[in-house]
């Protein structure tokens, strides 16, 4: 303790002569003092249907700009990157610590441990004492005992300093200080990362359901489904939500039980199955991190990877995050309990890109024939619902790189996608939402982040599901390393912002990409595709209680009841989008206090249908269809059609791999399934909902292979009616009609 108050006096003296850092030799590499990103979203619940609908004459206009954001970017130039390992620190009176002799004899207490260490070990406890002025680390050794009985400890701590050096691709540990060196002054002096660029609204697509543009998009989208590699990043421990377990093994809703990586597997398989080339494996990499990896791994392969071959997946590791850092000179924060560890922070999502550049993976991807990448959250039940739209936007309008988007109330806790312009220089990028407010008032706008008359603010919302062109994110990467621009957002004790509340640390966003983007080709093909956000967005974040604070404020509050509730309402609000008669349910409360809509239940299984398009062909007499808000209905299966039901109570049709099934004038009026308040179940995820489910009644039918039925379903064999075409089915040539046939 005493020694560790002089290390703080010491620092402090020190401070005192520091150098200046002379502006050429720093390296910025982004933004500062972006606040934390909560989750808040704001549920556009009432203006479903009514979204801006920009797509006639949309052209993804613009966007970024590829040029170097001189004042606030780092100059990721390619001779800095490639510097790993030779990277030259800043110069100083003091000297680089590669070119000149030390001047300070090592902490003692290292210098009697050297001969614990590897040579590359050696090598780099030296480089961190070496470091120039008041940013030298010395004080990671100098409380150091000599009893050997902490030899294990000292050589662990080296071991993770060196496991740093070698996974921040940016220059190494020393790259990753000076980095935060040079951001933590720009935090200090309150530079404003976007000075001087001005926002306009870029354009893009925006889709309503069931619209004619929806659906011939969504088409268009589906002739690039079978060419997709698919990256679920799946690092975060998700402290907010306060589970103890890994988010992709939640389930997605309780009728199921399916989990979220299960759900995510079963989708790409089904569209694997069904639009990818014979033989050919839709690729998926997921990104762990030291929090989530063997966890992860242990799911899988407990669970025989959910169908799909071990092959097919990549897992990707983010380093056990980058150490945190206790002041402005970037002193490394050592453990408060234990001075021969230190602390680590995640440095965020961002580090996927450099990843799939390490691991080789894009290469590879591209080697196997895939066009597309996308990028998905770990517990977003809806990120489906835009993929084939989004591709077909991207291939239509030749983009890199296409966000997905939902309409944005003025304020509301995410980022937006902003066009920025400053001189020649453009891009669409994501503008985090405490910063667009301060963005638009300084540039002109006087009344700020404010909705227009839809609404809506004009700039759609970041919901941080990504859509890359292989090829080009491919050349981007080879230039760029996957590195990503880095902020920080330390949090002052004092008003000279020279005192942390506690240790901060250098983050990255992967929706940063279009920050590296070069030349004005580049830059132009970035865009977004937007959907209401109760069909595309629905994460699983928040405890329940923040949740209902976040209600409170008007805000979608993130929690595991609305994740189950708005999976199945997007489904029902799509049914009714092609014309199925699906009642609606109840708001209630849970005994949390979470309110939601509840009912019906409508769990479609991927292998059923897995899209818009597909529901419609699933559905061939959609009016013939009815739903009461009380129901629950589970369908699975590639050779199901529905052709006329009236459910009120729970229904479970399943039609086996290499069956066909059809369900016509079939009536079901049972007990079905109720939610029940439950505040004293001991498992984590009925005590996160407040309420189980209660399957009173369930009539379940199974068409089976070998052409029998199970349940209580009286017809035998029941082919599709196939006579006429069903509402909206068009003679196209590859849509699939009932039973699996084409209609030619
Ligand atoms: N994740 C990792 O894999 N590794 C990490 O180090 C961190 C996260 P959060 P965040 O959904 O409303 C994002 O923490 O970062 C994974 C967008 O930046 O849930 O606060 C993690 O497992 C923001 O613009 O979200 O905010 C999860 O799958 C907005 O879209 C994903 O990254 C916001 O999400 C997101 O991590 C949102």
């Amino acid at each position: 303790m005493g020694k560790k108050n002089n290390r703080k006096k010491n620092a402090r003296k020190k401070k005192a002569d520091t150098p200046p850092l002379p502006e050429d030799a720093a390296t910025v590499l982004s933004a500062v003092s972006v606040e934390a990103n909560d989750n808040e979203v704001e549920v556009a619940a009432e203006a479903e249907a009514e979204v801006m609908d920009v797509s006639d004459e949309t052209n993804v206009e613009a966007n970024g700009a590829a040029q170097e954001h001189k004042e606030d970017t780092t100059d990721l130039g390619s001779e800095k990157r490639q510097s790993k390992g030779k990277f030259s620190w800043f110069t100083s009176p003091i000297g680089s610590a590669f070119s000149t002799k030390r001047v300070n004899p090592l902490p003692p207490q290292l210098e009697s441990s050297l001969s614990l260490f590897t040579p590359s070990q050696q090598e780099l406890a030296k480089r961190l004492c070496d470091l120039p002025g008041t940013t030298n680390q010395r004080h990671l050794f100098e409380s150091w005992s000599s009893d050997p009985e902490y030899d294990e400890k000292k050589k662990a701590l080296m071991s993770k300093l060196e496991m740093v050096d070698q996974s921040y691709p940016d220059g190494g540990l020393t790259g990753y200080l000076n980095n935060a060196v040079n951001l933590l002054e720009k935090s200090r002096k309150g530079d404003n990362p976007l000075e001087g660029w001005e926002p306009s609204v870029p354009k893009g697509e925006a889709f309503v359901v069931g619209t004619d543009a929806f659906v011939e998009t969504e088409k268009l989208g589906l002739m690039e489904v079978g060419k997709c590699g698919f990256v679920l990043v799946a690092g975060g421990l998700g402290e907010r939500l306060g589970y103890g377990d890994i988010k992709i093994g939640l389930p997605t809703e309780l009728a199921t039980g399916t989990t979220y990586i299960q759900f995510y597997i079963e989708t790409i398989l089904a569209f694997q199955s069904r639009y990818a080339e014979q033989g050919k494996k839709l690729p998926l990499c997921i990104m762990t991190s030291e929090d989530t990896n063997d966890k992860t791994v242990a799911l899988l392969e407990k669970n025989d990877y959910f169908g799909m071959e071990k092959d097919q997946i990549t897992i990707v590791q983010q380093g056990q995050g980058v150490p945190a850092l206790s002041d402005n000179d970037a002193h490394i924060a050592l453990d408060e309990e234990d001075p021969y560890d230190i602390q680590m922070k995640p440095h965020g999502h961002g580090d996927i890109h450099a990843l799939l550049h390490s691991h080789g993976v894009v290469k590879s991807w591209l080697e196997q024939g895939m066009k597309w990448t996308v990028f998905f959250q770990d517990t977003n039940g809806l990120c489906f619902h835009t993929l084939a739209l989004s591709l077909g936007v991207s291939s239509k309008l030749g983009l890199i790189m296409n966000s997905i988007t939902c309409p944005r109330k003025a304020k509301q806790a995410i980022g937006a996608i902003v066009k920025l312009k400053k001189d020649d220089m453009e891009r669409t990028i994501n503008v985090e939402y405490n910063q667009l407010d301060p963005l638009l008032r300084a540039t002109g706008h006087d009344d700020g982040d404010v909705n227009d008359e839809t609404g809506f603010s004009p700039f759609p919302g970041n919901i941080n599901q990504l859509v890359f062109n292989l090829e080009s994110y491919a050349q981007v990467l080879e230039r760029t390393k996957g590195v990503m621009p880095e902020f920080v957002n330390p949090k002052y004790k004092d008003d000279a912002k020279h005192v942390f509340k506690k240790p901060t640390r250098l983050e990255c966003m992967m929706q940063d990409f279009p920050s590296v983007l070069e030349g004005s080709d580049e830059a132009k093909r970035v865009g977004f595709t937007s959907l209401a956000s109760e069909l595309c967005f629905s994460p699983v974040k928040n405890a329940a209680a923040d949740g209902v604070a976040l209600q409170a404020n008007g805000t979608h509050p993130g929690v595991a009841a609305t994740g189950e509730a708005d999976q199945s309402n997007a489904m029902c609000t799509i049914l009714r989008s092609i014309g199925c008669d699906v009642q609606k349910g109840e708001m209630i409360t849970a005994i949390n206090g979470i309110r939601f809509n509840s009912g019906p239940d409508c769990v479609i299984k991927p292998s059923f249908a897995a899209c818009c398009n597909e529901l419609k062909t699933k559905f061939p007499n959609p009016s013939m269809v009815k739903i009461s808000g009380r129901s629950s209905l589970v369908l699975g299966g590639e050779g199901l059609v529905i052709e006329s039901l009236d459910l009120d109570g729970a229904l479970v049709v399943i039609c086996e791999e290499g069956a066909a099934g059809v369900i016509r004038n079939l009536s079901v009026k049972n007990g079905g399934w109720l939610k029940v308040p439950d505040d004293t179940s001991a498992d984590e995820v009925i005590q996160m909902r407040g309420y189980r489910m209660n399957k009173i009644d369930t009539e379940m039918i199974v068409f089976k292979k070998d052409g029998s039925i199970e349940g209580n379903y009286p017809i035998k064999s029941y082919p599709a009616d196939l006579s006429r075409p069903a509402s909206g089915e068009v003679s196209d040539g590859y849509t699939l009609c009932a039973g699996g046939c084409v209609i030619m």
